[in-house]
């Protein structure tokens, strides 16, 4: 399919009078938009297998399902993809590690033992290709975590090992906020919880609250990192009862001034995490979003553009809230195209940021305070099909990047050439 770029630069001016009509001015959202770096994922391009033990099962209630061909089957191939990724990506973006992505050479290091050099080539790469890096202690596919317990874990010892990797991570976070002068989010989520219901509720809070509390104790500028953690509400094998319970996590951030990850597959199927922004940012320093799709259960879908996806990204921009509110995606899907699952992911969060941006926020004000909800209403529905699609098309060509599907040609290349060989 051959893009006529003289047809992208007209429908581009038609859409930027229409916009300009209701007091939007599409070339100063097209700035904002290139200052919008998301975090993405490394774990989409491997399944969350990581290089400490490829051999293993994923294990702490998640799951990636799918054996399209072509996987990433070391750092090297992984960091290619995410090339052959960030080149289909308008702007620059950040790339989320964890610490099972830890290049050890032929050594084994136990996960309490991991260092920054450990993630140097990393650094090195992301120097040329990343606006920053984010990271993750890996809490889960490990020997000491096989039975459901980390941080919260009754034996002193496997806590004292999870709390001395969480420990780690930080200071590789240090590291790659110093590196890249950007500070580095070192987000905790673990899968700690029962199958079935509980008797003691309360303990292995109360464990998980000291685990953090040494986590935290060891001073770090908010220079280089900010702490996040992530609650959750079920997982598989932890149907009955999660420690890291959204409770838990609301009153711990708040307490300690750091982060809240609010991961979009988390929650009740019809509970709105778009809602939750606006009450949050009252209390909260900032937000790290996982956006990711579940279908049915936290099944960490590639995220479409859905009601969720631009409600969540509406409130982001209607609070005024890019500057508190950090973007990450989190999702893995095995059976499709790694490459292109990351790619449409990432352009669909993209385009639901840059209509939201589009929106005339302040005509909806108005129309509210006004108390014409009818008109509101209206309003509402009329913004839903404005031609931001050619404001899109044209943020992608003056970024180089390939516009409408013709991003698959490149993707369809590059299975051939390079994935179709990964056999
Ligand atoms: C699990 C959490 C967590 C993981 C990643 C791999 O339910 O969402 O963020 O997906 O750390
Ligand atoms: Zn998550």
């Amino acid at each position: 399919m051959k893009i006529n770029e003289n047809e992208i630069q007209r429908a581009y001016s038609l859409a930027q009078e229409r916009y300009a009509s209701l007091g939007v001015d599409t070339e100063d959202i097209l700035k904002r938009m290139q200052g919008i770096h998301l975090s993405l994922h490394c774990w989409q391009g491997d399944d969350v297998t990581g290089f400490e033990n490829r051999e293993g099962p994923l294990t702490g209630g998640i799951a990636a399902t799918g054996n399209y061909p072509g996987k990433a089957r070391n750092a090297d191939e992984l960091r290619e993809d995410l090339q052959q990724v960030f080149r289909l990506l308008p702007g620059k973006h950040r790339l989320n590690l964890h610490a099972i992505y830890a290049e050890t050479g032929t050594q084994k290091i136990e996960r309490n033992q991991i260092r920054p050099e450990h993630f140097s080539r990393w650094i090195d790469w992301g120097k040329e290709h990343c606006q920053g890096l984010d990271f993750n202690p890996t809490c889960f596919s490990h020997p000491k975590s096989a039975d459901g317990f980390t941080l919260s874990h009754p034996d002193t010892s496997i806590r004292q090992f999870w709390i001395e990797h969480c420990i780690a991570s930080r200071s590789i976070g240090e590291t790659f906020g110093r590196a890249f002068h950007t500070p580095s989010i070192v987000n905790i989520w673990i899968p700690d919880g029962y199958k079935d219901t509980p008797a003691d509720r309360l303990a292995p809070r109360q464990r998980l609250l000291n685990s953090l509390n040494q986590i935290l104790s060891h001073p770090i500028s908010r220079e280089y990192i900010l702490d996040a953690v992530e609650p959750k509400l079920f997982g598989i094998g932890s149907e009955s009862y999660v420690v890291g319970s959204m409770e838990f996590y609301v009153g711990y951030a708040i307490r300690r001034n750091i982060l809240l990850t609010l991961d979009t597959g988390h929650f009740h199927p019809t509970e709105s995490v778009a809602d939750k922004i606006s009450s949050l940012l009252l209390y909260l320093e900032g937000i790290l979003l996982h956006v990711s799709r579940g279908v049915r259960w936290d099944s960490d879908h590639v995220v479409i553009y859905n009601e969720e996806l631009q409600g969540l990204m509406q409130e982001v921009i209607r609070a005024n809230a890019l500057q508190r509110v950090y973007i990450g995606l989190d999702y893995f899907d095995a059976s499709i195209n790694r490459i292109a699952a990351w790619v449409i992911g990432a352009r669909t969060t993209l385009r639901a940021l840059l209509n939201a941006l589009l929106e005339p926020y302040p005509l909806l004000q108005q129309a509210e305070k006004e108390g014409n909800l009818t008109l509101r209403l209206a309003l509402q529905e009329e913004f839903q099909t404005l031609p931001s699609q050619a404001v899109w098309e044209y943020y992608l060509l003056t970024q180089s990047v390939p516009v409408g599907i013709s991003f698959m040609e490149e993707i369809k290349t590059y299975e051939r050439e390079k994935l179709s060989r990964r056999m």
